[in-house]
């Protein structure tokens, strides 16, 4: 019979692709793979009737229009973490204190991808999310169906809900990159990027290209025919349903078994194929979890050591002068490419000239490079050589590269600074700022269109932005006609951003985002700013009189009054969305400390604000709620000690009605 036929090829393509997928165990070749799964497919093509969903034919999904956002029904909880083992044991003495000294752990290594949540309702697979911010996520469910390593159904009918990490193997990284090369699109940073970029496709059949794997660390059981006891059963059982599991998990008897696991694997983790950035370590017996609880953010019976940031020697090529948008000259390293935790690096930080004179750098060194916090790279330290001494020490570049102008010192500054108003370099920076996230935010405009633009003379200053037509986005050679309106809607519809954005884009010397804000909650409009006198300026709380005085001598400045005259005469609102602010949150004053999942703390200040609410950056008596994200600093500590009323995030946004 033709359905039983069907049913016999699914179950033995399931059985090849488990055992190559899952358990790293191929039984047939590619080949023979291929020629069976163009069978079934030819077959449920005459057959729709007899297709389930848990063919292998049902791993290549469609287009969708955007992925919903969705509540996860168990939260996801964050993960505390530490880089050293003294942390570690101070974390397990606190739990050898409740329940005696022979606390088992379970040490697993900490993945570097993408955290994920699978719902499964009679042992089939019904819908998969982002983590998101632990509470809310995105639905990626036809994405996730095209990885192998994920079964569409489980060998028992349960209903379980699971976590895991998707990555992308090294290898399958590299090959992706050299392939993205050739075809002129953009590499990715690294495996972790990549798996991102490959989950996030509206078109999962470029998903299905990429190889992405899962390694599953959690099943939540509603209805199984196991219930775990521990956290070592809850992986074996994760196995016998089916999943793939990371295969260096190690169950110890303390905290120095947990520790001689991190040592272990701090070398030996280079010789695996995905990428890893610690180790997880968690209490094993569930009732001992349980008993142990939660943090508002992070489980107490589970914690992250992670490996140091990774260190590389390569030479020093060279040393270029950046220039900011306040002239400030910066130099940077250029570098020998190399990889340095999974991303190649050519660029380094050197801050300013002093510290070029304390490291002694010389062209021609051996330098020692290091990621600092995931962001750009820097110098540490110049590896010891004989060549050192025979090469001549860096003589400070006294000249802009850009205009060729002296370079100056600035009294109260470590940077030296081209001053020349006009330099080219100074006046791209200015525009590039303008466009900013934390200024106009018109993220379509970017710094080669920038920079194209000012080449050609179409927009030395910002003002020049506004008077461009479609047909001058054109003439770049670097844009279809689609960009380009969409370039130029972005830069009129700017028009109506609030003022303290537009106060902010101005680039007054010691005006940034906050100080804006701080302005314009004193100043609602720009004839404020205008009739503002030094006085009433520097009576603002937060500003120093030398503040005030550069942005009283910017608004009595000719050239700039007629500046702002034009941005008038183009249809600048310049105002400051007094219109959708609420005053719910009046006389309450909030202080923010640590990471936020859903959003920055920038952004939570906003909202604050746009509530009426004030935000402060130190905690007092008169604080009304200290926020706390993940790693809060000493401000969460002070909070506590003056009883202040200590948020966290979810708590925030209930408060503000955003959950
Ligand atoms: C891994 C939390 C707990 C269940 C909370 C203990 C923070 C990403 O291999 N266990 C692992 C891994 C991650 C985990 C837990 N076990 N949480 C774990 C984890 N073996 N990477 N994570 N996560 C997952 C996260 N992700 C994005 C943003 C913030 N936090």
């Amino acid at each position: 019979m033709i359905e039983n036929k069907i049913k016999q090829i699914r179950e033995d393509l399931n059985k090849y692709s488990y055992n190559y997928y899952v358990l790293d165990n191929p039984l047939i070749s590619d080949f023979e793979y291929d020629n069976l799964y163009k069978e079934l497919e030819e077959l449920e093509k005459q057959y729709p009737e007899f297709v389930t969903p848990d063919s292998p034919t049902q791993r290549v999904g469609g287009i969708s229009s955007g992925f919903e956002e969705v509540k996860h029904k168990y939260r996801l909880y964050s993960l505390d973490n530490t880089y050293n083992y003294e942390e570690l044991r101070k974390w397990y003495e606190k739990i050898t204190k409740e329940f005696g000294n022979n606390v088992e752990l379970v040490c697993e290594l900490k993945i570097d991808g993408l955290a994920i949540a699978l719902t499964y309702k009679n042992g089939y697979f019904v819908k998969g999310a982002t983590r998101g911010n632990g509470i809310v996520g995105e639905e990626i469910t036809q994405n996730l169906k095209t990885i192998r390593a994920i079964p569409l159904k489980l060998f028992e009918n349960a209903d379980v809900e699971v976590r895991g990490e998707i990555y992308m193997p090294k290898t399958s990284f590299e090959k992706l990159n050299e392939e993205n090369l050739l075809s002129g699109e953009k590499p990715f940073a690294n495996p972790r990027n990549a798996a991102a970029g490959s989950l996030r496709q509206l078109d999962s059949s470029i998903t299905a290209k990429r190889d992405l794997s899962m390694f599953t660390y959690t099943p939540i059981i509603e209805r199984a025919s196991k219930q775990p006891k521990s956290h070592w059963e809850g992986i074996e059982y994760v196995k016998e349903l089916g999943f793939k599991v990371n295969p260096n998990i190690r169950l110890v008897k303390d905290i120095e078994g947990a520790i001689e696991y991190c040592k272990e694997w701090e070398n030996k983790r280079f010789d695996l194929d995905y990428a890893t950035d610690g180790v997880v370590i968690k209490v094993n017996r569930f009732d001992y979890q349980n008993e142990l609880g939660y943090t508002s953010r992070a489980p107490k019976w589970a914690t992250a050591f992670k490996f140091p940031p990774e260190e590389i020697s390569t030479t020093l090529e060279g040393i270029e002068l950046g220039i900011g948008k306040t002239g400030a000259v910066t130099p940077v390293a250029i570098l020998t490419p190399v990889n340095l935790a999974g991303s190649v690096v050519g660029r380094a930080s050197l801050h300013n000239f002093d510290e070029i004179k304390r490291l002694d750098v010389r062209i021609g060194d051996r330098v020692l490079i290091k990621k600092a916090a995931e962001i750009i790279p820097k110098v540490i330290k110049v590896v010891d050589s004989e060549e050192h001494e025979s090469l001549p020490l860096y003589q400070v570049q006294k000249e802009c590269p850009s205009c060729g102008e002296d370079l100056k010192e600035v009294e109260g500054e470590v940077n030296l600074y081209c001053l020349n108003p006009l330099c080219p370099a100074v006046l791209k920076a200015k525009l590039e700022y303008w466009v900013s996230k934390e200024a106009m935010d018109i993220d379509s405009v970017g710094p080669s269109v920038i920079s194209k633009l000012y080449d050609l003379g179409l927009v030395k200053q910002a003002i020049d932005f506004y008077k461009l037509t479609i047909e001058d986005f054109l003439k770049l050679d670097l844009v279809k006609e689609k960009s380009a309106s969409n370039m130029y809607n972005a830069i009129q519809e700017s028009k109506s951003k609030p003022l303290s954005r537009f106060i902010t884009a101005l680039s007054i010397r010691h005006v940034g985002k906050e100080t804006a804000e701080l302005l314009t909650g004193e100043f609602p409009t720009l004839e404020d700013f205008k009739n503002a006198d030094l006085e009433r300026l520097s009576n603002i709380d937060g500003i120093g009189d030398k503040i005030a005085k550069n942005i009283y001598e910017f608004f009595h400045n000719e050239h700039n009054l007629f500046m702002l005259k034009e941005f008038e005469n183009l249809g600048f609102k310049f105002e400051n969305n007094i219109a959708q602010r609420t005053n719910e949150l009046e006389g309450k004053t909030f202080v923010l400390t640590g990471t936020l999942q859903s959003m920055t703390r920038d952004e939570a200040g906003d909202k604050i604000k746009m509530k009426g609410g004030k935000t402060s950056s130190s905690v007092s008596k008169k604080t009304s709620f200290v926020i706390a994200g993940e790693n809060p600093g000493s401000k969460l500590d002070k909070a506590k000690d003056l009883g202040v009323i200590i948020l966290s995030e979810e708590e925030f946004l209930k408060l503000i009605g955003e959950v």
